[in-house]
């Protein structure tokens, strides 16, 4: 080979790979956590297998920290197709796909365990169909373990303890008649302004899973965290209904794949992530206390299930499905 000849080959290699290059379609993806939390963990192992699987031609990135925006937003980013996929919680999710307000009717899961059973299998589809309806396609489901109080203040026994306190709860109309009809003030508020509002107490509480209350630091301001498990509300691993469109059955299957996958290593590292979480805080100095009767917070949960029911007539059924899973 002369040395021209090997230069042109040399380019032409090069121009090949410039072209596989350009056609790789880049997956914008939101994650509302930092790098190292289970779930974006499991964002990024399913952005590499992706790309492996289709060998390039689809290349997901995740964007961390929230740094594309607050979650709401995202959602409509994901609708619009101006992001290819996201790990939403089903929280801030009920204000556009309102079937999926069931899951946050406090106290709707038994467990997290009962939450996994009737996720994955078909009341986990019900909630993907009304997802997708909203362009939004639920490919599997990650944990978010249960949800309790936490404050600056002082340690919540029974719902009396919260009278006059002030608790940020997610962008959902429920949860301010959950706090509501526990005697708090609810003030909705995007994850990202919570802790600066502890700090400068805008707001006394929030409430939160173990790793979330500690990745993102509040458990430095808050040094009470009362256990109400009221909330276990499942997460998604979504991709924009408008992008899917676009893939090819052979690879939808082989992404499919990969998002079952990371559902399952998310799980793994969220179990492990939940007793780190909790034994950091401790060591911190926070107190964390079971409530004393968690009956009483759960009863006073009546009137909103009325409520919603009586608003919502045809999710009955799907509430009853979802207690009605061991
Ligand atoms: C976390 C959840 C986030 C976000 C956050 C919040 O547990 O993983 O997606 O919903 O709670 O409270 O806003």
């Amino acid at each position: 080979m002369t040395k021209f000849t090997k230069i042109a080959s040399v380019s032409v290699l090069a121009l090949i790979g410039a072209v596989t290059m350009a056609q790789a379609d880049e997956w914008r993806g939101w994650a509302i956590h930092p790098e190292d939390y289970p779930n974006t963990v499991a964002m990024q192992s399913f952005a590499d297998k992706v790309k492996e699987v289709t060998e390039g031609r689809i290349e997901p990135t995740v964007y961390a920290n929230g740094i594309l925006g607050s979650q709401p937003d995202a959602i409509e980013q994901v609708r619009s197709g101006a992001l290819a996929w996201a790990n939403f919680n089903m929280g801030p999710m009920g204000e556009i796909v309102p079937a999926t307000n069931v899951l946050s009717l406090p106290f709707i899961f038994r467990d997290v365990e009962q939450m996994h059973h009737a996720m994955d299998g078909a009341v986990g589809q019900q909630f993907s169909d009304a997802l997708s309806e909203a362009g939004i396609v639920a490919l599997s489901w990650f944990d978010s373990g249960s949800r309790s109080f936490y404050n600056t203040k002082k340690a919540i026994h029974s719902p009396a303890d919260m009278d006059g306190l002030k608790f940020r709860v997610m962008n959902n109309d429920l949860y301010v008649q959950m706090v509501d009809a526990l005697g708090g003030n609810a003030t909705p508020m995007a994850y990202g302004e919570v802790y600066q509002s502890l700090q400068t107490g805008v707001i006394d509480g929030a409430e939160n899973n173990y790793p979330s209350f500690e990745s993102s630091n509040h458990y430095e301001v808050a040094k009470y965290y009362s256990v109400t498990n009221h909330l276990i509300i499942p997460e998604c691993l979504c991709v924009a209904a408008s992008v899917w469109e676009g893939v090819s059955d052979a690879d939808k299957a082989a992404i499919k794949d990969a998002a079952m996958e990371a559902a399952k290593q998310q799980r793994e590292l969220w179990a492990a992530r939940e007793t780190a979480s909790l034994d950091k805080v401790k060591a911190a100095g926070v107190e964390v206390n079971n409530v004393d009767d968690p009956a009483a917070f759960q009863s006073a949960m009546a009137p909103i299930y009325a409520n919603f029911i009586a608003a919502h007539p045809d999710l009955e059924q799907l509430i009853k499905d979802i207690q009605a899973t061991e």
